[in-house]
């Protein structure tokens, strides 16, 4: 009993180790040359009575310093496989005929949580390449409903059949090393255990960029990306 006790000390002292060498890779993703202005989304009636203004698309969403929104950075090569972060719960909601948000990531196999907060019929229709298609409908008001892409695939095109101009994006990855950039193209992928990665940053319009990325326990490690508007 006395050594099985020990040995017990012993497993509670190698994982506390695990979570304080967890490294970090932060950064931002810039976007070069400048981009077609979006295109207002022209709405039918219900759906352009939940905006006091114009609504756009949102292919290139660039903010401060060039910073470019909506980027899904990932690591691609060289990470085991993972499960989720236990606070990672990824959810797409439905918000005046648009998805919120455009872009996010999940892992493979993870419930990802599709909701209606309007009181319109909405459905989900995802059209992956790799993964299942599937399509629900969504017709009440605080519907939610969990689905599972249980393939890597960056990224899954997810779409509203009743309004054409809905669209959302989904990036699953193996495991939880991802991030999506915020609206000035700054991302932190959290928990990294230490090695050399290829990390991508993969844009909808402006494609991708790839840069070998090595961590060392507790590393704090910054990355820079710039993508380009490709030639029309
Ligand atoms: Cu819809």
């Amino acid at each position: 009993m006395k050594s099985y006790l020990i040995g017990l000390g012993a497993v509670v002292v190698v994982g506390s180790l695990q979570t304080l060498s967890a490294a970090e890779i932060s950064g931002k993703v810039k976007l070069d040359g400048t981009p077609k202005p979006e295109v207002e989304i022209q709405m039918d009636a219900t759906c352009g009575k939940m905006h006091a203004g114009k609504v756009t698309t949102r292919h290139y969403v660039v903010g401060a310093d060039k910073g470019l929104a909506n980027v899904f950075v990932y690591i691609k090569k060289g990470a085991q496989k993972a499960p989720p972060a236990a606070d990672a719960a990824p959810m797409i909601d439905q918000v005046g005929c648009m998805y919120e948000p455009y872009v996010v990531g999940a892992v493979a196999g993870q419930d990802v949580t599709f909701k209606n907060s309007d009181p319109v019929l909405h459905n989900v229709h995802a059209t992956p390449k790799v993964n299942k298609e599937f399509n629900i409908a969504q017709p009440l008001k605080g519907q939610m409903t969990k689905k599972q892409f249980n393939e890597p695939e960056v990224l899954v095109r997810i779409k509203c059949d009743v309004h054409p101009w809905m669209f959302s994006y989904v990036g699953v990855a193996e495991n939880p090393y991802f991030a999506v950039t915020d609206k000035d193209g700054n991302f932190t992928i959290k928990n990294v255990p230490a090695g050399t990665y290829t990390v991508e940053a993969f844009h909808l319009k402006a494609g991708a960029k790839t840069q070998e990325i090595t961590v060392s326990d507790s590393d704090k490690k910054t990355a820079e990306f710039t993508l380009s508007v490709p030639a029309q």
